[in-house]
């Protein structure tokens, strides 16, 4: 089991406004080695599935459309200490909590549109990755 490696998505928002290239800029030069990449868009299913942990709470249909509503980026991303480091470049939550400098401060619109994703834990760096790109032989 991998303990260097987490998962990410430009999601839909940071896609339709154009900061694809500053966000993946800001990963290269933190430090990430990009292990695969892709554009894609998820289904409904999809994204019931991806966000499953999160089925019973009030925000999840507003998650599943938004998240279906447009292309995202999913990448698998590695480093030392990968998935808190990623955490701390993305930054909280909520844009208007982020920390100055982080990736949803500066390209994030708002709590449910935040512009990036990054795994919480090691387990589910790889669940996530294997969710995006099983099957793949390129990484
Ligand atoms: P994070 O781990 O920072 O991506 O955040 P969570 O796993 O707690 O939430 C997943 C996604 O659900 C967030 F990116 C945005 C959305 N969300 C809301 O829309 N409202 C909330 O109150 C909490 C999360």
């Amino acid at each position: 089991m991998t303990t260097n490696r987490t998962f990410t998505m430009i999601k839909p928002d940071a896609v339709e406004n154009g900061h694809i290239g500053a966000i993946i800029d800001k990963i290269n030069k933190a430090g990430f080695r990009i292990v695969a990449m892709k554009m894609t868009q998820m289904t409904q299913r999809e994204a019931e599935l991806f966000y499953a942990i999160h089925t019973e709470r009030p925000f999840f249909n507003e998650l599943v459309t938004f998240m279906t509503r447009g292309p995202i980026i999913a990448a698998i991303l590695e480093k030392n200490n990968a998935v808190e480091d990623f955490r701390a470049l993305i930054g909280a939550t909520n844009p208007a909590d982020a920390a100055e400098g982080t990736i949803r401060k500066l390209y994030a619109t708002s709590l449910g549109e935040n512009a990036v994703h990054g795994s919480d834990s090691d387990e589910n760096a790889t669940i996530e990755g294997n969710f995006h790109f099983s099957g793949s032989t390129q990484f």
